[in-house]
């Protein structure tokens, strides 16, 4: 049994949004092609078989508007910067995926007619939640890996934004969780707040076990 994981496809994402990916917007057309019946192959699939998804479920990044997240939230401060929130580095972001607001929305092109659930994410005011499984202090779970063993999953496949922050927590907790883990790489755009972030996240992935996909591998 496996599992599509879309992660953060909303509109503060892509460009025109408040925390733009570059080539954000690029991961939709992929996205639908995968789950159209995609050419991505199961593990240990045989060569012409394609893969498919037997379920699929989405993150959602859904912040109050006092998210400690939020450089705008602490005065004199500036996206980029780097602080400690609650012992725990955090890099302050531009104000995005406020709850309700349609920058939280997901992206209007996407076809989510299979998305069977949503789990949404750094609603903690004090924390902030890269990962789709678990706060980035291990602390409280969504219910995401509760659900996913309950349904039977043993591979999980990511893509979505950002690589170098969501994609890549959400990636390392579903192998710290036991599932084999796999990667579409193609299907994902990073932030690269500094040159070369999206690639060490791959790398970081990948050294944890991350099967490191293309949605057209043969
Ligand atoms: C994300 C930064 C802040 C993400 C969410 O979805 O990768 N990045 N919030
Ligand atoms: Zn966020």
């Amino acid at each position: 049994m496996n599992a599509l994981i879309l992660v953060d496809l909303q509109n503060d994402f892509v460009p025109g949004g408040a925390l733009a990916v570059p080539g954000g917007d690029a991961v939709v057309a992929v996205t639908n092609r995968l789950l159209a019946g995609g050419a991505v192959r199961a593990r240990g699939a045989s060569p012409t078989e394609r893969l498919r998804f037997d379920l699929v479920v989405s993150t959602q990044d859904w912040h109050p508007a006092d998210h400690k997240s939020f450089a705008a939230n602490h005065p004199g401060r500036s996206p980029g910067d780097v602080i400690d929130l609650g012992g725990l580095p955090q890099v302050l972001w531009p104000v995005h995926c406020v709850q309700g607001t349609p920058g939280a929305d997901f992206l209007p092109g996407l076809d989510r007619s299979r998305v069977e659930r949503v789990f949404q994410k750094g609603t903690d005011p004090a924390v902030d939640s890269y990962s789709g499984f678990f706060d980035n202090g291990q602390r409280k779970a969504t219910g995401l890996g509760e659900y996913l063993k309950g349904r039977g999953v043993t591979d999980v496949y990511v893509l979505g934004l950002a690589t170098d922050y969501c994609v890549k927590f959400t990636a390392l907790d579903a192998i710290g969780l036991g599932f084999h883990v796999h990667l579409i790489e193609d299907a994902c755009r990073g932030v690269n707040l500094r040159p070369g972030d999206v690639a060490a996240a791959v790398e970081a992935m990948r050294a944890a076990g991350v099967a490191v996909i293309r949605s057209d591998a043969q």
